[in-house]
């Protein structure tokens, strides 16, 4: 058992002010892996008071210093890999090939990027008429969600650290033990106390506190769509400013000069690697109406190539939902499915000899209509959508036919197309043929997928307010 009942605050483990606990469990085997407090207000604001206390030393730190403390905080993650490995896997469900080669990756990619942003960076510049100044935005608050335990948080602190905000972190109640290994590498990185604190608890008592609190500045989160609303509603209450990113429905454009096997695997991966639990997955795929044939066939020859099972299992690829509730969601969306379209591969039900554990079957669904729920909402699970076009105007038509706007995905082989089809999804974040992640791209969405940027300079701007100085001496 992984039991952590103290919030990490100004500098040290101390114990909540409430009695009350969340118990975590591991979506594999259904079985409590640990537990943590839930943190109350009066924890909340003894946060947000050291936080407020370090600020002025704080927000003038050195770039230097910021560089040593990131440098620091990367060497704890790397002394940490296997642990982390583990625990993602434990709490999350992902595979461990899942969290040792996609989760601690993106988890530690981020401080090495803050690294490399920071050295380039210039926190004032002459400007002709004024000088401009970038100067730490205060206390942020960062509400983070379960699908990256991780990824999530490590994008935001490494921002935070770099633009010399003090933070409060609140991390899923679902994941909250990766988030306490990251808590305890920034203990030991020595950040001066009060910079970095770490308060378990509830959506509602925590990520609703660091919503409304008069002392918090700016808050970052990433989750739900409807728990975005609600931040937002009680971050005007104190005029501060708010980071959301939201979900998505992004879709996957294939070109018809594609390698229609290349464009299959493209299409599984986005369902089968975290189980589909990525905001930015690519879960409707248009395929030229001449290839749908075609591309249905490698679809269901190519599935089972991509294991479901016990996520410590070598081999396996697709691990269970993260938990009952998310499992039930999924499922009523294919039982909708099964109603408005044409089942291809997969369905309702836990898949054969895994009746213990969150685990849902792979599914794609034909013959969709892109006015339909299953095309248009977004699941959160290995379920996906194929979607015919006629030629590619159609097919951009159908992609931004969506409320969503976080990412877009192309692939085959002409160039021109390839870049006219990137430049017209209405989307923050384009991958063709399956690009490799670059950690300065940022990240973030049009439309209802969210406001503001994460990862990289941009990440690091969210955290900075600008400063016009007229006749700087
Ligand atoms: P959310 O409820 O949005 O949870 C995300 C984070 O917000 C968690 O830390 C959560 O705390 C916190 N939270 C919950 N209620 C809050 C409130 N009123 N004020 C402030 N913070 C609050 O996501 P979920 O329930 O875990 O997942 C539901 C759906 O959200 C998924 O099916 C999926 O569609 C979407 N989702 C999207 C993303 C991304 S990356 N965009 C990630 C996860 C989920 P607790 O953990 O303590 O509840």
């Amino acid at each position: 058992m992984r039991n952590q009942l103290k919030h990490y605050i100004n500098g040290e483990w101390i114990e909540s002010t409430g009695s009350r606990v969340i118990e975590v469990i591991n979506p594999a085997t259904e079985e409590v892996m640990g537990k943590i407090s839930s943190g109350t207000e009066e924890d909340l604001d003894k946060a947000v008071k050291a936080a407020r206390s370090v600020f002025p030393a704080f927000s003038r730190s050195t770039k230097e210093e910021r560089i040593e403390w990131l440098e620091k905080i990367v060497q704890g993650y790397e002394a940490r890999k296997e642990e982390l490995i583990e625990v993602m896997t434990d709490e999350l469900g992902a595979p461990l090939s899942v969290s040792e080669e996609v989760h601690y990756p993106m988890g530690v990619g981020h401080f090495k990027q803050a690294i490399e942003s920071l050295s380039d960076y210039s926190f004032s510049e002459d400007r002709g008429g004024h000088t401009l100044l970038k100067e730490s935005i205060g206390v942020s608050g960062l509400i983070t969600p379960w699908n990256f335990p991780t990824n999530q948080l490590s994008t935001k602190i490494a921002s935070a650290i770099a633009a010399g905000s003090p933070v409060i972190l609140k991390p899923a109640s679902k994941t909250p033990f990766a988030a306490i290994i990251v808590a305890e590498i920034i203990h030991e990185a020595g950040l001066p106390k009060g910079a970095f604190n770490l308060v378990n608890g509830s959506g509602s008592v925590i990520g609703n506190g660091i919503s409304s609190h008069p002392d918090i500045d700016f808050v970052s989160f990433t989750g739900s769509g409807g728990v975005g609303e609600t931040i937002m509603q009680k971050a005007a209450e104190t005029k501060k400013k708010v980071a959301l990113e939201l979900g998505g429905k992004s879709p996957v454009v294939v070109l018809d000069d594609a390698n229609v096997e290349e464009a299959a695997k493209t299409a599984i991966s986005h369902i089968t690697k975290n189980t589909g639990q990525v905001c930015s997955a690519g879960t409707r795929v248009l395929i030229p109406e001449s290839m749908k044939e075609e591309f249905e066939q490698k679809v269901v020859e190519l599935l089972p190539n991509y294991p479901v099972g016990d996520p410590r299992k070598e081999g396996v690829a697709t691990g269970p939902l993260v938990s009952k509730d998310q499992w039930e969601t999924v499922q009523s969306y294919i039982e909708k499915g099964e109603k408005e379209a044409k089942l291809l591969v997969g369905g309702a039900g836990k898949p054969e000899g895994l009746p213990t554990g969150y685990y849902a079957k792979p599914t794609f669904f034909t013959d969709v209509s892109n006015d339909s729920v299953i095309a248009q909402e977004e699941i959160f699970g290995p379920v996906s959508v194929i979607i015919t076009y006629s030629d590619v105007e159609d097919a951009i038509e159908k992609a931004n036919d969506t409320k969503y706007g976080l990412a877009g995905y192309v692939v085959g082989q002409d160039p021109v197309q390839l870049s006219y089809v990137a430049s017209s999804i209405r989307a923050g974040r384009i991958v063709v043929n399956n690009a490799e992640t670059d950690f300065n791209g940022p990240f973030g969405g049009y439309k209802e997928s969210g406001i503001g940027r994460e990862w990289g300079d941009f990440g690091i701007e969210e955290y900075l307010e600008v400063k016009s100085v007229h006749g700087m001496p």
